[in-house]
């Protein structure tokens, strides 16, 4: 198995996020790609190989282009308008009927973005477009053949939309290695089990037929992203039937976990897809600082064994989870139920 990992996801640590009315730490750190890199070398998982770097066309395939220049550009202008140079946080955000697209450099963010909890730092945007081309160089192995691969992304993406930023994620990296893999006429599943909604990539492919999603995570009733993930959301005109969503209850175990990815896994296998993209966070872990799941260490090789016996070219692409200490453990144990033979 392949794993594709940049230094430069390093680049991207903003200072604070925004969260209940306090200013905390950010969950989403450097750190944890180091732990999951120390646990795949440990594991002796395979090589660790640098992305490609592929420029903005595949980005353009899945964001809009005035979102992607804002992005671009975001933080030298909020800078040189006079905001705080930690990073950029909006202080009034477009919703429902206030929504008119006011790009001032202190104000475009409030345009752009629909939570408080990804500031933009001085590094964020080089960090996030590195982010975005190891999703892609995990799909170009594919491609080329490989029947694994895995891009240890950071920033995350899913919750990244078409012009919409929050949830630690700018670009959405599994959207765009799905567009990528896509483009070609085939047919694509996304299953996300990160513990919360995949908003953005839902949005991204609610109205296509050809890339089906599946979402696997807490019930959005009381857990976040909140306005996005329910059961009756299953994709619209084209795409009705091809977005499929199942809200988890609190304190879910291993046992009960597993029941539901195995009616995930039947929808998959009946779109019969040519490749699988693998949202897969690891804040489903009990441990987890802002996870209510209870999954032990022991479900991710038997998610890793399910998944892989639909028998499809996968790429795993790495989103959210937040107890450090366990991270390298569980990532490195999904990838050895995923692997063959490993
Ligand atoms: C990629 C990803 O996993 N993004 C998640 C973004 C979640 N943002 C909301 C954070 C909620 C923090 N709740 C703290 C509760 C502590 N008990
Ligand atoms: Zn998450």
């Amino acid at each position: 198995m392949i794993t594709v990992v940049s230094p430069k996801h390093a680049l991207h640590n903003p200072p604070h996020e925004f969260y209940d009315g306090r200013l905390i730490p950010p969950y989403e750190s450097p750190a944890r790609v180091d732990m999951i890199v120390a646990a795949i070398e440990r594991a002796g998982l395979g090589p660790l190989l640098p992305p490609r770097e592929f420029g903005v066309a595949p980005l353009h395939a899945v964001h809009e282009s005035a979102y992607l220049e804002y992005l671009e550009s975001a933080y030298e202008r909020w800078v040189a308008a006079g905001g705080n140079p930690a990073a950029v946080l909006p202080s009034t955000l477009a919703v429902r009927w206030m929504s008119q697209p006011c790009l001032h450099p202190l104000v475009a963010p409030g345009y752009y973005c629909f939570d408080l909890s990804a500031p933009i730092a001085a590094g964020t945007y080089q960090a996030a477009r590195a982010s975005a081309d190891t999703a892609l160089t995990g799909a170009a192995l594919l491609l080329e053949g490989q029947p694994l691969a895995y891009a240890l992304c950071r920033p995350p993406g899913h919750h990244a939309g078409t012009d919409l930023y929050g949830g630690y994620c700018y670009l959405n990296n599994a959207a765009i290695a799905a567009a990528y893999l896509a483009a070609p006429g085939e047919r694509v599943a996304i299953l996300d089990i990160d513990f919360h909604h995949g908003n953005g990539t839902q949005q991204i492919f609610y109205q296509r037929a050809d890339v089906l999603f599946v979402s696997i995570h807490a019930d959005p009733a009381r857990e976040y992203p909140y306005f996005s993930g329910y059961a009756g959301e299953r994709g619209a005109g084209a795409g009705l039937g091809y977005t499929l969503n199942f809200p988890l209850e609190a304190r879910v175990d291993d046992v009960r976990y597993l029941a539901v990815l195995d009616r995930a896994l039947a929808a998959i296998a009946e779109h019969a897809p040519r490749f699988l993209v693998l949202s897969a966070g690891f804040d489903t872990y009990g441990g987890d600082p802002i996870g209510d799941l209870a999954l032990t260490s022991a479900a991710y090789p038997a998610i890793g064994r399910r998944v892989a016996a639909l028998g499809l070219p996968t790429l795993v692409v790495q989103e959210g989870g937040y107890a450090v200490e366990a991270l390298g453990e569980n990532a490195a144990g999904l990838l050895r139920g995923l692997a063959p033979g490993a």
